[in-house]
């Protein structure tokens, strides 16, 4: 297989509900798309979901842009391959920015699947036809407007909520919702936002009572011992996202018994290819995991929904419909989810459509490399 031509789209969409984290708060969204082209004149597409800022990840759009322009598409270009694991050795020598290579990687093996003519589910070993979904709430101006958009997310009929905690909105947001809901699926995510003084330690002790699904990141990324030792002390399980980049952080996170749950996000881990073995990895160790989001378009989104299939995800995915996210999507159809239930395509490649017209109209750029 020989790509002949890359590409990359930068896109701005608008939130249909602006997001906010203990980091930052977002209306809009600008997602790079990466199109590869085969000599047969075949496509794939890849996303690369950076946000604009890093508060996140040491990324951002503009560095992103700048790696794959750069560094990633010349080195896809004129390669020859058969299968898209080969893909990581084109970029062996690229330290870190892995968002910039997830994009490229995941188109790699959107157009091989579509090539061969199987679904990118089955290409990357997935088993289940349908996923579960649930939705991240970000953090509302008021508790009122928090348990609206909860109860919006129920009557949708996802299963499972995430909110995302902050000091200072936590316990009581958490008790608010647990109280109006007995029953429901919750889980909270601090995006590292806790230090380990003894006041915040104690907010995330307490958080034991509610009942909740996991812990997401409490502490700094690179602060896995602290992780370790809230584990050891509390029944809820913590969960990694931003802790683990690659495999190696998560075979230390595994050493340390740093979580009992691992978010895998195909742009944090650098692709599909290195997302299957972090799900391998897991999965042998005893450790659950679901496909984490980064309110991806629906390339993105096909791809998550493509590697939630796989055997080990045995936790709600946010894979959420594409509507919760935004009016319109890039792709065709767009995705759905029928009662938090998203079924897993059974075409070829990603198994939508990419609507390059409407790439075009809301493209702020784009580059284009021929071999
Ligand atoms: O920590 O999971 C996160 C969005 C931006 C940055 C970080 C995170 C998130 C989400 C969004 O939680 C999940 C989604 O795509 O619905
Ligand atoms: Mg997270």
């Amino acid at each position: 297989m020989r790509i002949v031509e890359a590409s990359l789209h930068l896109v701005r969409l608008p939130l249909v509900h602006a997001f906010q984290t203990s980091s930052h708060r977002k209306t809009h969204l600008d997602h790079i798309l990466v199109r590869l082209v085969e000599e047969s004149g075949a496509e794939g597409w890849g996303e690369i979901a950076s946000p604009s800022d890093p508060f996140y990840c040491p990324e951002t759009t503009e560095t992103c842009w700048h790696i794959a322009e750069r560094y990633l598409l010349p080195s896809v270009v004129d390669a020859v391959w058969e299968h898209p694991a080969e893909l990581a050795r084109l970029w062996r020598k690229v330290r870190g920015n892995r968002f910039a290579i997830a994009g490229v990687d995941a188109a790699g093996w959107a157009l091989w699947s579509e090539i061969r003519g199987v679904p990118l589910a089955k290409a990357l070993g997935g088993t289940r036809s349908e996923v579960v979904a649930g939705v991240s709430l970000g953090i509302e101006p008021t508790y009122d407007a928090l348990l609206d958009q909860v109860r919006r997310q129920i009557d949708a009929g996802y299963p499972r909520v995430k909110l995302k905690i902050a000091p200072g909105w936590d316990t009581e947001p958490v008790r608010l919702v647990r109280e109006a809901f007995p029953d429901l699926a919750i889980h909270v995510d601090a995006n590292g936002a806790y230090g380990e003084t003894a006041e915040e330690l104690a907010v995330l002790r307490g958080l034991d009572d509610f009942g909740l699904l996991m812990i997401e990141q409490p502490f700094a990324p690179r602060n896995l011992v602290a992780h370790a030792a809230l584990q050891r002390g509390v029944r809820t399980p913590v969960c990694l996202d931003e802790s683990v980049d690659t495999l190696d952080d998560l075979r230390t996170a595994l050493a340390l018994g740093a979580g009992r749950v691992l978010n895998i996000k195909v742009s944090r881990m650098g692709g599909l290819t290195a997302a299957v073995a972090a799900h391998d990895l897991a999965r042998e160790h005893g450790v659950d995991v679901w496909c984490g989001g980064m309110h991806e378009f629906g390339i993105g989104r096909a791809a998550n929904v493509a590697l939630s299939s796989l055997p080990g995800f045995t936790l709600p995915s946010d894979v959420s419909a594409s509507a919760k996210y935004y009016a319109r999507d890039v792709v065709q159809p767009e995705v759905v989810a029928d009662q938090g239930v998203v079924r897993v395509p059974d075409g070829p490649g990603l198994g939508h459509t990419v609507d390059a017209a409407f790439i075009g109209e809301n493209r702020l750029k784009e580059t284009t490399i021929t071999a």
